[in-house]
């Protein structure tokens, strides 16, 4: 990007998580996440009846270039599918030495983060500051009946590597329990 105007000022609205005026934005939907669910193994290659809006990214642009620091705001909303929590995609960091800090707005989730074979699962509740370190997975999961919003600061060269999360997923998986709350399961 050539034309930056400094200093880059927005809003966030801490209610919606909303950073106005609108950089970069985008839609996650069921339709987005196939195979990522549990539940979807079985039906990956059938139609789908419906399609919610599972989480929306704002994120501030920068240049991606060593050095500078992209804002973003994460919005999760609340439900599941087939009893799994909505979450995100997950990833890697391209660059192994790009770590990430998420801070918790509204809302009540958990944050997987996995790394040479352990998962670690943190609580995310109004306030709570988590630094994901470099050569971390990372995913977040609403495991509340309102919206989670989660702001986060990552190297703006860190790029995202998806593929070893869609092919494998994490350690862990986060489902409804019989009386609504979260359980954290081993994946299978
Ligand atoms: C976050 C994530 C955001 C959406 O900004 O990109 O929460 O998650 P996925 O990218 O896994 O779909 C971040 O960790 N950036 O590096
Ligand atoms: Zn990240």
């Amino acid at each position: 990007m050539d034309a930056l105007n400094y200093p880059l000022s927005s809003y966030y609205d801490f209610q919606t998580g909303q950073i106005v005026p609108r950089d970069s934005y985008r839609q996650i939907h069921l339709s987005d996440m196939r195979g990522y669910y549990l539940a979807d193994r079985e039906t990956l290659h059938e139609p789908l009846k419906e399609d919610p809006l599972l989480y929306e990214v704002y994120e501030c642009q920068v240049p991606a270039k060593p050095g500078e620091m992209v804002p973003c705001s994460t919005i999760i909303h609340p439900g599941s599918v087939g009893g799994e929590f909505y979450m995100t995609k997950g990833h890697y960091h391209s660059d192994t030495n790009a770590a990430e800090i998420y801070c918790c707005l509204r809302g009540h989730g958990l944050l997987l983060m996995q790394h040479g074979g352990q998962c670690l699962v943190e609580t995310m509740k109004p306030g709570a500051l988590v630094y994901v370190p470099a050569g971390w997975a990372h995913r977040s999961v609403n495991v509340g009946s309102e919206d989670l919003i989660i702001f986060a600061i990552y190297p703006a060269d860190a790029g995202h590597d998806y593929g070893a999360i869609r092919e494998k997923g994490f350690l862990k998986r986060v489902l409804r329990g019989p009386d609504g709350s979260p359980v954290v399961h081993e994946a299978s």
